[in-house]
């Protein structure tokens, strides 16, 4: 069903006469237009987008469907005239971004209306991916991917983590990924214990553990991948965490399906992790919902109830950390689908370099 469509039926179940989306990855979800300033309103039948003078063409192409307004007197004057020409009482804001000082001059400015805090409706639509998402995710993780085929022949021992970094992002931009998908993470040695060990100056050196977490923005949607390597040769103990990750991965691959909770999946891998005896060592969530954002829903925690359904794209990421001594994570994204999952990365899984 039509996105807006949606959104329709959800403000008449909310009882609202409309929604202002200020959020720019849901203003550009529900209208196409990606300059960076504006504002969407969503009434029972159109789009209004209100926007500033730089954006006036661009906001005419993408947003076709749209309203286009351009502020000539200031945002709250354009607002103001598009409340009282539509006849809005009852509006709803987005809780999660809508600021302190944006909620007080709104209701300074327009003492008739209503402001109603509310989760934006966009968030939980984004959940499951069109085919046209799916295929920007896709060309986001091949990026990604190949980012890493390069660096596994890459590392070596006398190289710091900021270099590896480095190699990772310029190769990953080389390939048309437009920025990072977030701070790059390269952690050695000890510092492989942080689960967000951001790179340093760090030398690497032979036989130690490194967790690489990367990703690349392609089209708006984000990757995200995690490999822990060694450089050189490994110890028993340094294959044994290893393997229990990697076990505890997998599983949820064979396993994940639709009509799963979330934290169903997150106890598929939490298990295997708690019977090998390091449940304390993996103190965070198995994976999150990635897409026009890097983190966003559903987020694969142990206590979310929420249903997988087919189309969901999301991380599975268990790991384990051992203070002082080190850690490894493994990361892949998958869709969910209508039988299981389909794993993206296509990259190899193994510990020696
Ligand atoms: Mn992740």
């Amino acid at each position: 069903m039509n996105k807006f469509v949606r959104v329709q039926e959800w403000l008449k179940e909310k009882g609202l006469d409309a929604f202002l989306i200020t959020k720019g990855v849901n203003r550009y979800y529900m209208s196409g237009f990606t300059g960076s300033n504006g504002y969407l309103l969503l009434t029972s039948d159109n789009k209004y987008l209100l926007t500033d003078f730089r954006y006036k063409e661009q906001a005419n192409e993408q947003a076709n469907d749209c309203d286009v307004i351009i502020y000539k007197n200031g945002l709250f004057e354009s607002l103001i005239d598009v409340f009282n020409k539509n006849n809005l009482k009852v509006i709803g804001l987005d809780k999660d971004d809508v600021t302190l000082a944006l909620y007080e001059k709104l209701n300074e400015y327009v003492s008739e209306v209503i402001f109603v805090p509310e989760e934006d409706p966009c968030n939980n639509l984004r959940k499951v991916k069109s085919a046209q998402e799916l295929k920007l995710l896709k060309q986001a993780v091949e990026i990604a991917d190949k980012a890493y085929l390069h660096i596994m022949e890459y590392i070596r021992p006398g190289l710091t983590e900021m270099e590896v970094a480095l190699e990772l992002e310029h190769f990953m931009r080389k390939l048309g990924g437009s920025k990072n998908a977030f701070e790059t993470i390269v952690a050695s040695g000890k510092r492989s214990a942080l689960p967000h060990g951001v790179a340093s100056n760090k030398v690497i050196n032979y036989g130690e553990f490194v967790t690489m977490d990367f990703g690349t923005v392609y089209q708006g949607y984000h990757s995200d991948m995690t490999r822990t390597l060694v450089v050189g040769e490994s110890t028993a103990h340094q294959r044994e965490i290893y393997d229990i990750v990697s076990k505890a991965q997998m599983k949820v691959i064979e396993k994940i399906k639709p009509g799963m909770k979330v934290c169903e999946a997150d106890e598929i891998a939490r298990k295997i992790i708690r019977d090998a005896g390091y449940g304390d060592n993996f103190g965070h969530g198995l994976g999150h919902g990635v897409g026009l954002e890097i983190h966003e829903q559903p987020i694969l925690s142990p206590r979310n109830k929420t249903i997988l359904e087919p189309g969901m794209v999301v991380t599975d990421e268990p790991g384990i950390y051992i203070p002082d001594w080190g850690g490894v994570r493994i990361e892949d994204i998958i869709i969910i689908t209508n039988e299981g999952c389909e794993v993206l990365n296509n990259t190899p899984k193994v510990l020696c370099t």
